[in-house]
């Protein structure tokens, strides 16, 4: 069976205080059986590891693609590692507008990040003008093959995907439109890696979701979960959006 996970991409927010949020959510969901993730901000890695121990897992928003050297502003993913992470995000939509990040540079990241030992948590969607263009598929089939590398498995990808439109906007796609994009991405994944890896890596929800919407969207064939923005910052909304998926 595929696992699900509840993964919180806290994105250029938080500060020392703001792990009161992850300690209320340790203490509420610590030990639900979904799997949960919190992606900091790198400042609050370790300090996030300490709080969240071994019941909620710690991931970082991007790595660099080479292990070390004189990359100025960059973490690798060893770094990521060393800090107590076990996921990374690689490829969402914010990284891809606003550093140019290719499909290539996505790939080549999380090949650094499976050699570091982290999990990988690719992100795909389309713009809206690629939706009404009847484009979708295409462009998220692209990315797919694209921005995977070929050695992972069902433990060490997870692919979420958030169409570029709904991120932040309070817009959703419908759940017929989630269904038809996450039973493509199941199905490319079953072809490219074969059933084993294609039925056990988690395919993730992102955009806008919230506790309003959480359950139904949860309730879409190939949805595993959700990667959360702006409602994972507070543990009273992230904790509904747990439970919707228990
Ligand atoms: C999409 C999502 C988190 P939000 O980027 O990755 O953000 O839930 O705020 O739309």
């Amino acid at each position: 069976m595929t696992r699900k996970l509840a993964a919180g991409n806290w994105k250029m927010n938080g500060l020392m205080a703001s792990l009161d949020e992850l300690k209320t959510l340790v203490q509420s969901h610590g030990d639900v059986d979904t799997d949960v993730l919190i992606c900091p901000p790198a400042t609050l890695l370790t300090a996030a590891r300490d709080i969240a121990g071994d019941k909620i897992a710690i991931g970082g928003q991007d790595c660099h693609a080479e292990a070390f050297g004189a990359h100025t502003g960059d973490i690798s993913a060893e770094m990521i590692r060393d800090a107590g992470g076990t996921y990374v995000i690689l490829g969402h939509s914010e990284r891809r507008e606003d550093h140019e990040e290719t499909d290539e540079n996505v790939r080549a990241k999380a090949k650094a990040a499976l050699a570091a030992g982290l999990t990988v948590v690719i992100c795909v969607g389309e713009s809206l003008e690629e939706r009404e263009a009847a484009n979708t598929l295409d462009i998220i089939g692209g990315q797919l093959a694209g921005s995977i590398p070929d050695l992972v498995t069902g433990q060490t990808l997870v692919v979420a995907y958030e169409p570029i439109w709904a991120i932040g906007t309070g817009k959703t796609p419908t759940l017929d439109e989630i269904g038809e994009v996450h039973d493509f991405i199941r199905s490319r994944l079953e072809r490219r890696f074969g059933a084993g890896v294609g039925r056990s890596t988690p395919i993730l929800y992102g955009g806008s979701v919230k506790p309003g919407n959480a359950a139904e969207i949860f309730g879409v064939s190939n949805v595993d979960g959700a990667l959360v923005g702006g409602a994972s910052l507070k543990a009273e909304d992230f904790g509904p959006i747990i439970d919707a998926l228990e």
